[in-house]
This record gives C-alpha cells, structure tokens and sequence, in this order.
C-alpha cells in the first residue's frame, strides 16, 4: 500500500511562516488525529486549527486539505501553514510520523506527481531547476520547462513519430496488400523534419548548459600583464590582488558575475612564464592550466605595452590546441603600444581594453555574453535543452533517425525503417514517456481502420 509521507516544505531555520507537506491515503486521517477535532476541512480552503501535542497546543496554524486528484502530488495532500520555529517544525513532523506518515525521501513528492501524471519528466526537471536558479536566464529556462514548451516541442516529434510508425506497421500487417504502397517521399520528408528539429534541439544544449551552471570563463597569460586588474574591473571590487610585480596571483581566484542576468563563473590565474621563483608559484602556473582546460571560454590577456614572451606565444598555442573559444584582451591600451600585437593576427576576436581607465571593458562583457546566447535558439522558439541526459536522448534519437532515412533511400524495406523509429522514439522514451504498441495500435484504428 502506498504510504503516507510528511516532508517541511520551506528552509530550515527561523522564518515567520514554515510550510509542512502530507501527501499520501492517510493525509486526511493524520490531520483529524492532530487537531483533534471533527472540524470540517473543505478542499482547497485554509482552515485555522490548533495542532495538539498530546493534551496540549502546539500551534495555532492553517491547514489547507487537497484531496486527490486535484493537488501536487495527485495524492490527498495536507498543508500546514505554521509559525516558523525549528521546534514547531521539528515536534509536528515527529507527532506526523506518530500517527502514521513516514518522511519523505528527496524529491519524493515530485516523483510521485510524475508517477500519477501530473507532469513529465522534463517538467519535474524544470521544476528542480527552477527553485535552484540563481539569475534571470537561468529561471526563464526552468519555466520553458516546467510550463510544459519543452515538452511540447518533444511531443510533437513523438507524435510525428506514432504516427509515421503506425503507417509502416500497418502496411507490415497487411498481407493481402490491400493498401497502398507507403508513400516514401512524404516518410522521409516527415523523417527529416524530425532530425531538423532534434539537430537544433542538440545546438541550444551548450547554451543552455551555460545559462543553467554559468560560463566557465579563465583569465589567462603573462604575470603582470593585468589579469588580475581584469578579473577586478568586471566584478567591480578589488576580489584579487594587484601589484606591479610579476607572480601577484599563486592561487586561483574564483567570482561570479551576474553578467545582464547571466552567471559567469570568472577564474583569475597565476601569470606562466618559464621559471617560477619558487615551488608555490609552480603549482599554481598548473592550477592556471588546469582553469584554462575546464573553462568554457578563455580571456587570454597580454600587456600591450611590452613585447611578447616566448612563454606567452606557448601559450596561446596551448589554447589554440584545446580548441577552446578564446578572446584576446590587449590590455593596457592606454600606455604606449610597443608589443603584444603578434597575436592578433592569430586571434578570432581582438579587443583592447585598459583596467585603469575602463576603456574596452563594455565592448568585452559584451563579447562574453554572445558565448550564452546563440541563433540556435532562436530557431526552437527559445526552448532549449540543458542537462546530459536530454542531449544524450536526442543525439541517439537524432542518430536512429538519420540511419532509418538512409534505409529509406536505399529501399531497404518497411522492417528496417520501423527498427530505428522505434530505437528514435525509445530514446525519447526518458524524456516523454514510452510510445506502446498499444498506442500505435490506436493510432492505426483512429486513423486509417481498413473496415476490417
Ligand atoms: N597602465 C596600466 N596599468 C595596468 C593596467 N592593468 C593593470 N595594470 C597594472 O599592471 C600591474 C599588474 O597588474 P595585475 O592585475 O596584478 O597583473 P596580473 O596579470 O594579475 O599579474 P600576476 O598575478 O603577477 O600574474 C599592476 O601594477 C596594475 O596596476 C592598465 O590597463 N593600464
Ligand atoms: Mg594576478
């Protein structure tokens, strides 16, 4: 029998008001057993009550009573709107668990409004993204999930797929050849449409990764040569330690920026060059490289006002290998130039900046926010795919696809087709839920019954 869990519904600590979660068969039979009283709870009504402890009060709270099917969860649900003491919290979830219910484990009262239908699965993770999203982009991505476009734009390659499928397989079934050949051009325009959308679905993923966790962004190049005064001069606080000497910056130095409602995740290194002066600087010329390998972009700044090192020119190449995205940020723009230039010619995107006097940084924040946004997502009406696991379901999705229209192309038979659209509809099945062949079914019977 499905039980009856109880979980605090707001943050631990002292608040005004806490909010506590019953969902399950007993809700009902809890709430009467704590308040002790045959008191009417109509649905969706705030009821004031006293919740005893024993004999005694333990508070005097709202209570709301959802029956199922029409709560959160899809479960009866009570919620108890309480003073927000640690104590009340504590002793009510313990009287709850007394009488019946059993805590929940995390993430227990989404699974269980998945499980009764009350959202997909791409919902319940927009739901989850959405209470942790620190900034502006990352909250408008969680709602294009859990407001359900994410989910419609699946649905509709799902639906193109059922239906696709259900034409093959009716056609398989039909022995006597009663029907007409399948039409190939108008499957494999269907088909290719689907890939179309899976493909632009598969672009917005970097994108989005980036709005969802923020754009990993080093500061490499030379000591002295202003990394430091450039980490300061975005963030807008001394965070890192300046000095005109070479080697200021041992450690990495972390800060994130709310670039626009944007998270960048900013990285001061340590300067490289040949020899470190002592072992501290060693280790940190490896944690400098180590950032550049797990940055998403690189701001690789050399000193306009000397020539380049041969360190330097390594460097670059070290970047240019990783084939990361790089921008070179010629700083010191307002000393006179000597030096430096030697990369620019190697370098997609140049600017010239000056931490002191601030020249160039607009022209560079700019820059870094064109990294969080791309055409692709334009292109899906700005829903956009940003964890792993929905990537990974749609490259296969994606793949399966691709090899059913080269089945196609070389006519290779009805079977073989309906193979990779079923694989392509399996590995959505994670993120939509499963096509059966019952559905199928339905569809053949809805829409083309043969009158037999
Ligand atoms: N004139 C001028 N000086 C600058 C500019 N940016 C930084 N500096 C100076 O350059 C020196 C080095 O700056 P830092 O920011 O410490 O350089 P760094 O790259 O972090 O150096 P390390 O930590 O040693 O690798 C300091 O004296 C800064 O004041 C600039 O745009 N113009
Ligand atoms: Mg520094």
């Amino acid at each position: 029998m499905q039980t009856t869990i109880v979980a605090p519904a707001t943050a631990h600590g002292q608040s005004a008001v806490a909010l506590v979660r019953l969902s399950g068969p007993d809700s009902l039979s809890i709430l009467r057993q704590i308040t002790k009283a045959d008191k009417m709870f109509p649905p969706r009504e705030q009821v004031f009550c006293r919740l005893k402890d024993g004999e005694k009060v333990l508070d005097e709270a709202l209570v709301t009573y959802f029956p199922a099917p029409r709560s959160f969860t899809g479960e009866d649900v009570v919620e108890f709107a309480l003073h927000g003491s640690s104590y009340i919290r504590g002793r009510l979830l313990e009287i709850l668990c007394a009488c019946g219910a059993v805590p929940a484990q995390r993430g227990e009262f989404s699974y269980r409004a998945f499980l009764n239908g009350k959202m997909d699965l791409l919902e319940a993770q927009g739901l989850c993204d959405l209470i942790s999203a620190g900034n502006k982009a990352a909250h408008d991505l969680a709602i294009s999930s859990l407001d359900g476009r994410l989910s419609e734009k699946f649905n509709q390659i799902k639906d193109a797929l059922a239906e696709t499928l259900a034409q093959i397989e009716v056609r398989l079934d039909d022995v006597d050849e009663e029907m007409a050949p399948l039409n190939h051009a108008h499957t494999a325009q269907v088909l290719q449409a689907q890939v179309d959308t899976l493909v632009k679905l598969a672009d917005t993923f970097s994108v989005g990764r980036f709005i969802k966790e923020g754009l990993k962004t080093a500061i490499v190049g030379a000591p002295n040569c202003g990394k430091s005064s450039l980490l300061n001069a975005l963030v807008g606080f001394d965070r890192a330690i300046v000095a005109n000497q070479s080697g200021t910056t041992r450690d990495t130095i972390e800060e994130t920026l709310d670039l626009d409602g944007q998270k960048i995740i900013l990285t001061d290194t340590a300067g490289i060059r040949e020899h470190a002066l002592d072992p501290a600087e060693q280790e940190g010329m490896k944690r400098s490289l180590r950032a550049m390998e797990k940055a998403d972009l690189v701001l690789f700044v050399a000193d306009l006002s000397r020539e380049l090192t041969p360190q330097e020119e390594a460097l670059w190449d070290d970047v240019e290998k990783q084939n990361k995205p790089v921008i070179l940020v010629l700083n010191k723009n307002d000393q006179a130039l000597q030096g430096a230039c030697g990369l620019v010619g190697k370098a997609q995107q140049t600017l010239y900046v000056s931490c002191k006097t601030g020249e160039g940084l607009d022209a560079l924040k700019k820059a870094i926010l064109a990294f969080v946004s791309s055409p692709a997502v334009q292109d899906t009406d700005g829903v956009m795919i940003s964890n792993l696991r929905q990537y990974e379901a749609v490259l296969n999705a994606q793949t399966e696809l691709e090899s059913a229209l080269v089945q196609m192309n070389y006519q290779t038979g009805l079977e073989l087709y309906a193979e990779h659209i079923r694989a392509a509809l399996r590995a959505l099945k994670d993120l939509i839920g499963d096509v059966t062949p019952d559905d199928v079914l339905g569809i053949i019977f809805s829409k083309f019954c043969m009158g037999k």
